[in-house]
């Protein structure tokens, strides 16, 4: 797919999606939300990635969230696939929770609202020093009623979260680590090989075991969805198994399959 406001790149393992409107500090319109699902979606059925890096282009901002000069009284403009941007917000930011691989966000700039709640719900954060970081919903007229609340609750504690969105501060990267909400921060010229070096400690390691333990962390708290995902990455490894090829076989060959093999 041709991208338009996004940058895709995979290489040696890593995917790496920018979000590309550094003019706007890396606001996203509905059309930048909708490459990211693209992006994401194709990530995940890609067998030959195993981590993906999320950022924004230029040494401004990772994102800043919904492009408020499109949005109008009912909501943000235009849609893509039907879907409005607030909606395709959270198709976003559960992707990045439920894609099977780790996901990190390379914040190399501001990380204000929206996108403060996509660095939130990636596996980890590493952060250029520059990096600021705060969400912005209560002085702009917005709120995210998702991911973006339960998970800044589960990275900081509940005050610190209430904070953070009642307040609409602004946050250094050194206070961002401080409070959990980064997992390491370093000069600014040294971001890419940071990061490099998170995807390549990652890519050493079980793919499988990292998909459940992402699904795993999450299970708890999303509930029917949550076991679902685990439940499915569970199919998934049943479907290698020959007890479950005896059973797809044997309705191909008509006739009753036999599992008595396979009884434990
Ligand atoms: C990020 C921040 C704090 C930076 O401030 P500063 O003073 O360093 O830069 P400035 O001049 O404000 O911004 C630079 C350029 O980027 C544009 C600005 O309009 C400006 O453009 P020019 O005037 O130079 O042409 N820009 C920055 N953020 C933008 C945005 N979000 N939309 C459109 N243009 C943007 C400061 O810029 C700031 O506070 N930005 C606004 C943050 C914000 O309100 N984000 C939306 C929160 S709500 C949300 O994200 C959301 C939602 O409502 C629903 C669903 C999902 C998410």
């Amino acid at each position: 797919m041709a991208y338009k406001e996004i940058l895709y790149e995979k290489k040696e393992g890593v995917a790496r999606i920018t979000i590309n409107r550094p003019e706007k500090y890396n606001a996203c319109t509905t059309l930048t939300v909708y490459e990211l699902t693209q992006a994401l979606t194709d990530a995940w059925v890609d067998n030959s990635v195993g981590v993906v890096v999320l950022t924004g282009a230029g040494d401004k901002a990772f994102c800043t969230g919904g492009d408020q000069s499109i949005r109008t009284q009912g909501g943000y403009a235009g849609t893509v696939a039907a879907l409005p941007l607030e909606v395709g917000w959270q198709q976003v930011s559960g992707l990045i929770r439920n894609i099977p691989k780790p996901v990190i966000a390379r914040v190399n700039g501001y990380a204000i609202g929206g996108g403060h709640v996509f660095h939130v719900v990636c596996d980890f954060s590493i952060a250029s020093e520059n990096a600021k970081f705060g969400q912005a919903g209560p002085r702009v007229g917005s709120f995210d009623p998702g991911y973006g609340t339960g998970d800044l609750v589960r990275a900081v504690g509940l005050k610190r979260a209430k904070e953070i969105w009642f307040f609409c501060r602004q946050y250094t990267a050194k206070q961002a680590y401080e409070m959990g909400l980064v997992n390491a921060v370093v000069p600014h010229e040294q971001l890419d090989a940071e990061v490099d070096k998170w995807c390549k400690e990652l890519l050493e390691k079980s793919p499988t075991a990292m998909k459940m333990l992402k699904y795993a962390f999450h299970a708890e708290t999303d509930g029917v969805c949550g076991v679902t995902h685990l439940g499915v990455a569970g199919l998934s490894l049943f479907y290698d198994t020959p007890e479950s090829l005896e059973g797809k076989n044997a309705f191909m060959e008509k006739r009753k399959p036999d599992f008595s093999a396979y009884r434990k």
